[in-house]
């Protein structure tokens, strides 16, 4: 039986995964790069400067910019995010994720949020659900992003529970890389070809129960 779930928050809680990738897209087109969803697939989960690392990365001819220019470009890609995040209501948190919590929460179990994302609390605080959570990790806590290993083993360690006995949901694959080289169970959500590496994997929140969850956790 596990003692604990941490969840990531863009793409799992709330559809503010595909508001990064808008975001990115347009700072693409601003630069001449091209943002499609594949290589979407490699920034979710990712620090913002990492993942403009990993966009310019892909651009068709070398861009060498200053760190200057680049913190400036991811400046301007976090007021667009900003601004698209500004809307966010109770409504937004998806289909399955509220039940989810209260049947973790009825089974006393505790429950962290582990996002890299540094908009997180103001997120969580626009869908109503800070309240929901024992504790969250945040960019602001830890010092190497995913799929470093350290947001899942900060959430285990402020608990005083084994990684063994903690469960992490996650939509990317930097995150299933964190909660299975943190030694937790890692579900993942979204599609075999990106998360492959989850140890159970389901299409999309709607179909997230714990029962399914815990039955493959037993296996
Ligand atoms: P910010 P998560 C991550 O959040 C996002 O998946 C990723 O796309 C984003 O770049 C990262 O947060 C940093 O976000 O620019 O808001 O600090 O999925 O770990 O909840
Ligand atoms: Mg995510």
């Amino acid at each position: 039986q596990p003692k604990a779930f941490i969840f990531d928050l863009d793409g799992v809680i709330t559809d503010t995964a595909e508001y990064h990738y808008l975001a990115w897209k347009q700072i693409g087109e601003e630069l001449g790069i091209e943002v499609d969803r594949e290589l979407n697939e490699r920034l979710k989960g990712v620090s913002r400067m990492e993942s403009l690392e990993r966009i310019l990365a892909a651009a068709p001819r070398p861009l060498s910019l200053t760190a200057g220019e680049k913190e400036q470009w991811a400046a301007q890609k976090n007021a667009v995010y900003g601004h698209l995040i500004e809307t966010i209501r109770p409504s937004d948190v998806l289909p399955g994720i509220e039940g989810l919590l209260k049947d973790i929460r009825n089974a006393n179990m505790l429950l962290a949020l582990g996002s890299a994302s540094r908009n997180a609390k103001v997120v969580l605080e626009r869908l109503g659900l800070t309240a929901a959570f024992d504790y969250i990790v945040d960019a602001g806590q830890i010092r190497f992003g995913k799929p470093h290993p350290e947001t899942f083993v900060n959430a285990a360690e402020h608990f005083g529970i084994p990684c063994e006995a903690c469960v992490g949901v996650e939509d990317s694959e930097a995150g299933i890389e964190a909660i299975n080289g943190a030694g937790m169970f890692s579900v993942g959500i979204g599609s075999p070809e990106s998360l492959r590496q989850a140890k159970y994997l389901v299409s999309d929140t709607s179909r997230l129960t714990l029962d399914g969850i815990m039955e493959a956790y037993r296996r």
